[in-house]
């Protein structure tokens, strides 16, 4: 097996003894990898980068370096005046002093430290849940808030910029195969109609940025409920992992990312929609969880569009799981048929829910 091969690539102590699938990412490959040595056990996380989508896995690897690297010295410098021990995994590197090792078939691999005795959750457990959840994206945001956000590479051009996501719908509209997809289902018929009707909003946030309204900044890109971990013996927040998407962007696609898989207490995979619903109080505590560590950070022009980014990135989630619905699923990874369209269909009921709360969202947020 190439993953075991590769898992004993890496600078770590002793025999490998077992391996295991980890997690439930759309995109990569993740294992939990247990070695052993006479005295000691060490585990950490093994990855296969899926290059389809990171087309240049090297320059992930040093903007994770980087990050790591700035955010480590002041988690160590500030360790005696917080209220718990902040944590960020780090690079492993191979046997020879690489960030990742190459396998017979040019596939990227690298290894990263685990968090131990921490979990991440697919669902939001309890209002604290959320509270602290919002501490870690808070607590991080503002530890990189003052990152030179032009050290990073553009690692994933066009993530989060939602127009390109409606450009990609209409190509996968213009092809014969998404024409029988769509032709197939009333129900893709319906999210279509609900994406035309929401065609015009799909640039504020870039409209905002070209005008100057919004800065770039170093972002986390993928700050769901299921990469924030949290510590099992104070049930409080440790760290945010899952790196890749670290890169210049803006703030919003983070806080409405964080948000919006935060708040639908039935998650992104449920199969009954009269579930889905984004749920206030969970916002609310998720925003004074932020806040109390976020450091007051954000300019008035980046908090005038706090709303949209929540509506935008939960509307936008679901446009990128309906276009590779057309477009035959080839980004996210699926297990069963039309898995990415039932994905689109959660997301979209979620814009509902957020739409008729606007008037209470727009309350909470202007808290932060
Ligand atoms: C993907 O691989 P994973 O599960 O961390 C995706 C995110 C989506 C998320 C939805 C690089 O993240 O943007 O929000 O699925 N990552 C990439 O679950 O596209
Ligand atoms: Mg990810």
């Amino acid at each position: 097996m190439y993953s075991s091969m590769m898992a004993q690539r890496f600078k770590v102590d002793g025999r490998l003894v077992n391996m295991e699938a980890l997690g439930s990412g759309n995109i990569n490959d993740t294992y939990l990898v247990t070695f052993r040595t006479v005295f000691s056990e060490e585990r950490f996380v093994l990855q296969r980068i899926n290059t389809k989508v990171f087309k240049f896995p090297g320059k992930v690897m040093d903007n994770m370096h980087l990050i790591t690297n700035f955010v480590h010295a002041k988690l160590e410098a500030e360790i005696g005046r917080t209220d718990r021990v902040w944590q960020l995994p780090r690079v492993i590197p191979t046997k020879e002093g690489m960030d990742y090792a190459l396998d017979g078939e040019g596939n990227y691999w690298r290894a990263i430290s685990l968090i131990a005795s921490a979990h991440a959750y697919e669902k939001i457990q309890t209002q604290e849940h959320a509270h602290e959840i919002g501490a870690v994206l808070g607590h991080f945001h503002s530890l990189i808030s003052d990152f030179p956000c032009e050290q990073l590479h553009d690692t994933l051009e066009g993530f989060h910029i939602t127009p390109g996501y409606l450009a990609q719908l209409d190509e996968a509209l213009a092809t014969e195969d998404g024409q029988m997809r769509l032709k197939a289902s009333t129900v893709a018929q319906d999210a279509l109609h609900f994406i035309e009707k929401r065609r015009d909003f799909c640039s504020v946030l870039e409209d905002a940025k070209e005008r100057g309204d919004i800065p770039m900044r170093p972002i986390h890109g993928d700050p769901k409920i299921s990469n924030i971990m949290i510590d099992d013996l104070t049930g409080k927040g440790t760290c945010i992992i899952d790196l890749d998407t670290v890169k210049p962007g803006l703030v919003h696609y983070d806080i409405g990312d964080c948000l919006r898989s935060c708040c639908n207490p039935a998650g992104e995979e449920t199969s009954d929609l009269t579930s889905v619903q984004f749920n206030l109080e969970l916002c609310r505590n998720l925003i004074r969880g932020y806040k109390e560590h976020a450091n007051d950070f954000l300019t008035t022009g980046e908090k005038a569009y706090l709303y949209e980014c929540v509506r935008l990135i939960t509307f936008e989630l679901g446009l990128r799981f309906f276009a590779d619905f057309l477009a035959g699923d080839v980004y996210f990874k699926s297990r069963y048929e039309n898995q990415n369209l039932q994905r689109a269909r959660v997301q979209f009921q979620l814009v509902r829910s957020i739409e008729a709360r606007e008037h209470d969202i727009r309350d909470i947020l202007s808290t932060l």
